[in-house]
């Protein structure tokens, strides 16, 4: 496929970036070279399994199948989808190929046809990694729909069992036939190295692309910031597809320093409290419905939590209640982290006061970060007023790819990021969240667009009109709501579930609630208003408890 072209930084914010040391010119995986030397048999990657790297297996591993890939008849630019959990492979497939200077394309486990089939389209992708089958779901059957539905990916990747499927490559013999060769790579340190996915507003999730330079300085910093160093034992309990336990500093932090990385296959209390004790575990990342389902669990358990030190939450809004709690009941320092995959990090500090600690989202990881405060205008909010925050800085994306309107929408011509978050800044520089701009639902820190989700029910043959809306729920933070004007009978929660099933939509997208209505409000210019939906709120809740599975 033809090149998208990408924005990228300006040259003269190129060169500062590089003068003040803060990108060095280096290949992404170049870290865990540095640190098989220094340290060959620190262990660097153990995961629920029990099957565990030292750095210079790793570092091994990442090179037979940078060069298997390659063996396989994938190219320098060509971009792979992965879409695995958090095991050993996920680690290595994805070092591997950054080595080769194939792109991977960062997929939840949780996407399903519509988001890969989207993302491999935007992306051109040429290949897909997927698991047999987890928790009870085949990614092969999967995979090949996804196959069918994208001409430009015919090259399907398994760990685990092909199951006799001849167009299926088995992880396991692609890789194990690879020689023993260090993969000499001269790959140029502006060009992207993965491609992470947007929550999405206004449709359908879309690519991100980070540098080797962005990306390894967004982790070494958060390293830094956060007092990584060789001691820690980092555990992955978020998939390890989202940037804040790839990076923020996550997996790969933990690595930039010669610590260790447990991954967790699932973030359930028993195995992730089992994980922390059977490995001593120093800090963790959780987004705020995961740290509240610990807390709740930890009443009845007494694993031995000893170890961890700190619990960094992020991707959706945190109660001070909650934070509060992991202080005095777990005896666990909380790190609030506020970011985005399009780039700028917040965390509160180590030595920042507690109530700081509590109540803000944190402060920009990067001196170099730039933060503006605007209105509907784009002029400057009054100190301390809320306005949407606007960004840009050294690890924040200058655009999306193949996404002309997106980046129109979303980047303004000087280069700031328009993050569609409403937020004020305190006299310390820490930021408060205080809600969203647009069309985002942040479902218990799993974001989609309601006009993707509006868009595939229309088509539903009993609904006239509808607004999706997010709705405040006490455990999730946010709940989603069908405002359904229908044709002639209303449809049920569970026929509109249905429907979004059968299209292939991704589970935590489906609304929780539904609310049939005579009309749908809509703004002066047309579009609908969310603001007065809201306001009248889904009080209708016909679908029983939100967190119950679809
Ligand atoms: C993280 O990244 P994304 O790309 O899944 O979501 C970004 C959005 C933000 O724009 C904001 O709306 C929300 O998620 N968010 C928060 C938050 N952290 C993220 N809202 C309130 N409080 C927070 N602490 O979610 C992400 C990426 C890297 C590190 C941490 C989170």
């Amino acid at each position: 496929m033809s090149e998208p072209t990408l924005r990228m930084w300006p040259s003269e914010f190129a060169q500062r970036y590089s003068e003040l040391g803060y990108w060095r010119g280096r290949e992404l995986t170049a870290p865990i070279r540095d640190q098989a030397k220094l340290n060959p048999n620190k262990l660097a990657l153990i995961d629920s399994a029990g099957k565990s790297l030292s750095y210079a297996e790793l570092d091994g591993a990442a090179d037979r199948v940078a060069s298997s890939l390659l063996a396989w008849g994938l190219k320098r630019g060509d971009r792979i989808i992965l879409q695995l959990p958090n095991i050993t492979e996920l680690v290595t497939l994805l070092f591997g190929s950054i080595r080769a200077g194939i792109i991977p394309v960062m997929v939840l486990p949780t996407h399903r046809e519509q988001e890969v089939s989207h993302l491999a389209r935007g992306s051109g992708a040429v290949a897909y990694a997927v698991t047999d089958i987890e928790a009870s779901y085949d990614f092969r059957s999967l995979a090949k729909r996804v196959r069918q539905a994208v001409p430009s990916l015919q090259k399907l990747l398994v760990v685990g069992e092909t199951g006799g499927d001849p167009t299926l490559t088995s992880y396991s013999e692609l890789v194990g036939a690879a020689r023993d060769a260090a993969v000499v790579t001269d790959l140029d340190a502006t060009s992207v190295a993965l491609f992470l996915h947007s929550g999405g507003t206004g449709g359908l999730p879309k690519l991100i692309p980070r540098t080797h330079n962005d990306y390894e300085y967004n982790a070494r910093a958060s390293a830094e910031v956060c007092g990584f160093d060789d001691a820690t034992i980092y555990l992955a309990s978020l998939s390890a597809a989202h940037n804040f336990p790839l990076a923020c500093p996550g997996i790969l932090g933990t690595f930039i320093v010669g610590g260790t990385v447990v991954l967790a296959r699932e973030p359930s209390p028993d195995s992730v409290f089992g994980l922390i004790a059977k490995h001593r575990v120093t800090v963790t990342a959780a987004v705020p419905t995961l740290a509240s389902l610990w807390l709740e669990a930890r009443e009845f358990d007494d694993a031995d939590l000893s170890s961890l030190r700190v619990i960094q939450v992020g991707g959706a809004k945190l109660a001070p209640s909650v934070a509060a709690r992991i202080h005095s009941f777990l005896g666990v320092r909380v790190q609030q982290v506020f970011g985005m995959a399009e780039g700028l990090l917040n965390f509160t500090r180590d030595g920042d006061p507690i109530d700081l600690v509590e109540t803000t989202q944190g402060r920009p990881l990067s001196p170099h970060d730039e933060i503006r405060l605007v209105d509907d205008m784009g002029a400057d909010v009054a100190d301390q007023e809320v306005g949407e925050l606007w960004t840009r800085g050294p690890y924040t994306i200058r655009g999306y790819v193949a996404a002309p309107e997106a980046n129109q929408r979303s980047f303004t011509a000087d280069g700031f990021y328009r993050t569609g978050d409403l937020v004020r800044r305190l006299p310390s520089g820490h930021l408060v969240v205080e809600g969203r701009a647009g069309d985002q639902i942040n479902r218990g820190a799993e974001k989609f667009s309601s006009v993707e989700i509006e868009e595939y029910l229309l088509d539903h043959p009993a609904v006239r009109e509808i607004a999706v809306i997010g709705v405040p729920d006490a455990s999730l933070g946010q709940a989603s709501c069908a405002v359904v004007r229908p044709v002639d009978a209303p449809p049920s929660l569970r026929d509109l579930k249905d429907f979004l099933r059968s299209r292939g939509v991704a589970t935590y997208k489906f609304p929780d609630r539904i609310r049939i209505v005579d009309e749908i409000p809509l703004t002066r210019f047309g579009k609908i208003d969310r603001k007065r939906l809201l306001a009248e709120s889904c009080t209708e809740d016909v679908s029983g408890p939100v967190a119950s599975p679809a």
